[in-house]
């Protein structure tokens, strides 16, 4: 296990020098984030990122993420010159050490939450996903004015409602065949420069706005491991984003799929299941719904060797961070990780 932490670059508000005083702190897990989707990374960012990490006394391992272009997942004529590009960002990022790429496959959107500052009991703040907020919304009606936070703030509306519609035609099964397509041209190149995919669930774990939606459960996590039966391709295992659904059982799955070798990397973050959605509760087990000693146990006594980030924290001691980014909760988070690891390898002996 290497533990690891989300660093959003130097315009970060959190300083390298506060991540590496966090106890048994390995890797950084960042990306280059001034270039648009599709593009190649160039060398220099890259190897700054990689200097600035290292001169911190960190290790530079893990990307998260980059990005796959709607092109792709779309499966337009464009798609092979962006899966292209694609390749050489991961040639260029292994040559740069990277052993693990984080990435996702959900439509127009990445995570969706309908706030982000839920006043807790304590006065701390947290994210939140309410179904009834989210129903009210419909991107393809430009009259609407109803957005969600988190929302790529570069498509104009006109633009949104058409790549929406595109993806409701294309429909899970194409979504499917796109997936395999990129996949048999990337993990190739991954096993050449011996790195590791790490694909993130869909989060939250089921379809939003009729967008077919497909890394949401045991049952198409099986599916996608044999698209390409590689342990290159293997999975990002956060808990709160598969663990929204009671549907998924998180202990079932970081067993099975840590004891198959392609579980690469962890999300660690507790998630509390309300009547109408969920909320991002503190990481203690007793806070949310799910048993995050019976999950670590299970990787632990599985041969889980990947990378483990706390996931989104509160925030907390007042702290003005990006949401769910803050050091404060998410160094508890690790702090907690740190302990209950302990604790399953000394019961594992
Ligand atoms: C949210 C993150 C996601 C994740 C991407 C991976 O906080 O977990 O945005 O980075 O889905 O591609």
């Amino acid at each position: 296990m290497k533990l690891s932490f989300r660093w959003y670059g130097e315009d970060d508000s959190i300083s390298l020098e506060n991540i590496r005083q966090i106890p048994n702190m390995h890797s950084i897990v960042t990306a280059v984030y001034d270039v648009p989707v599709g593009e190649v990374w160039s060398n220099e960012s890259i190897l700054r990122l990689k200097k600035l990490t290292e001169d911190a006394g960190l290790n530079f391992e893990v990307i998260e993420s980059i990005p796959v272009h709607e092109d792709i997942k779309l499966g337009r004529p464009s798609r092979d010159k962006y899966i292209e590009n694609y390749c050489e960002n991961i040639r260029r990022v292994a040559k740069a050490g990277i052993k693990c790429i984080c990435y996702n496959f959900m439509p127009v959107f990445d995570w969706t939450r309908t706030q982000l500052d839920k006043v807790n009991e304590d006065g701390s703040t947290c994210l939140v996903y309410y179904q009834d907020q989210v129903d009210k919304v419909d991107p393809t009606k430009s009259e609407s004015d109803l957005t969600l936070p988190g929302w790529d703030a570069s498509y104009t509306r006109e633009e949104l409602a058409s790549l929406v519609n595109e993806y409701r035609e294309l429909g899970e099964e194409k979504l499917w065949d796109n997936l395999k397509y990129f996949l048999e041209k990337v993990i190739p190149v991954c096993k050449e420069c011996d790195v590791n995919m790490a694909i993130h669930p869909d989060d939250p774990c089921w379809p939003i706005f009729g967008l077919p939606r497909i890394i949401t459960n045991e049952e198409n996590m099986d599916r996608f491991l044999k698209l390409v039966d590689d342990s290159h391709n293997g999975l990002t295992l956060c808990l709160g984003s598969f663990g929204c659904s009671a549907n998924n059982d998180m202990v079932k799955m970081a067993a099975k799929y840590s004891k198959m070798g392609r579980v690469h990397f962890l999300h660690f973050r507790n998630i509390l299941l309300v009547d109408n959605g969920f909320e991002e509760s503190g990481h203690l087990s007793k806070f949310g719904s799910l048993d995050m000693y019976e999950i670590v146990k299970a990787l632990v006594e599985n041969g889980f060797d990947g990378y483990v980030r706390p996931d989104h924290g509160r925030q907390i001691w007042g702290e003005k961070a990006k949401p769910g980014y803050g050091l404060y909760d998410r160094a508890l988070g690790a702090a907690y990780f740190n302990g209950l690891w302990e604790a399953a390898v000394k019961e594992k002996k």
